[in-house]
């Protein structure tokens, strides 16, 4: 019965193939000979191929991503960076304020960020902060590699109602950070608006690039210190960014 139906199918087949050859002198003999014995329907059409594993067009730019945990007896800090994310976060380090700043950066500096730590508290928030700024200037500079074809140099200003931060940055190799933000009242919430300084110093001396902050006006706190982190964001979007202009490293010395 089932022989049967092969062969009645196989018929069907090798008559459509004649048809379509009559009127379509391509069709091949061989291909022909493949359909038959296949139940196909009319008009036969090469069988999908099984797709093929994706290889990538051009040689793969290097992943720029980067995890590092550190526990010392004051923190612990696990920090998971991607540079080429899409501004997906994270965040937990018992600080809510910072965890705020850090979802900013993240998300408009378009890198993936996981971090979660634990850190004495109790004491205050100081150490806290500053290891998180610590392990994630680790992290960015140990995702960076050797910068080859990147920009180098970012800048951004950005608004926040009456506040206006600048950032101007440079990948050099060089620690360097100008702070001119005075937030003008100590705390935000319960938090030390003076850390955002210390988080800084931690993050650009590991990174070790060159960091100028210019609060250019504002009254509020928050948004002085939101809009920098947002700026902060941006810059390192940009000046992490590939230039097809750029071969190897982007200085005079050959070294970045
Ligand atoms: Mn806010």
């Amino acid at each position: 019965m089932a022989r049967k139906a092969a062969k009645k199918s196989a018929a069907k087949a090798q008559g459509t193939s004649a048809q379509k050859a009559s009127t379509k002198r391509k069709t091949s003999a061989k291909k022909a000979s493949k359909t038959a014995g296949k139940h196909v329907s009319a008009p036969v059409r090469p069988a999908p191929r099984p797709s093929a594993p994706k290889k990538p067009q051009t040689p793969a730019a290097p992943k720029r991503r980067a995890a590092l945990e550190r526990t010392t007896r004051e923190t612990s800090v696990f920090v998971d960076l991607d540079l080429d994310g899409s501004g997906a976060s994270t965040i937990s380090t018992g600080v809510p304020f910072l965890d705020h700043m850090l979802e900013l950066w993240s998300k408009h500096g378009f890198f993936d960020l996981v971090v979660r730590a634990t850190g004495d508290l109790e004491v205050d928030q100081h150490h806290t902060v500053e290891d998180v700024g610590l392990t994630l200037g680790q992290v960015f500079r140990e995702a960076l590699g050797d910068k080859a074809g990147i920009r180098r140099f970012g800048q951004s200003t950005v608004p926040l109602d009456e506040a206006l931060v600048a950032i101007v940055l440079d990948l050099s190799g060089r620690p360097y950070l100008v702070y001119e933000l005075d937030p003008g009242q100590e705390r935000v919430g319960d938090f030390d608006t003076g850390l955002v300084h210390d988080f800084l110093l931690s993050f650009i001396n590991e990174v070790k690039m060159n960091l100028h902050v210019d609060c250019l006006r504002g009254r509020n706190p928050h948004h002085m210190i939101e809009a920098m982190f947002k700026g902060l964001g941006r810059a390192l979007d940009v000046a992490t960014q590939y230039d097809p202009r750029v071969k190897g490293v982007l200085s005079t010395k050959g070294a970045l």
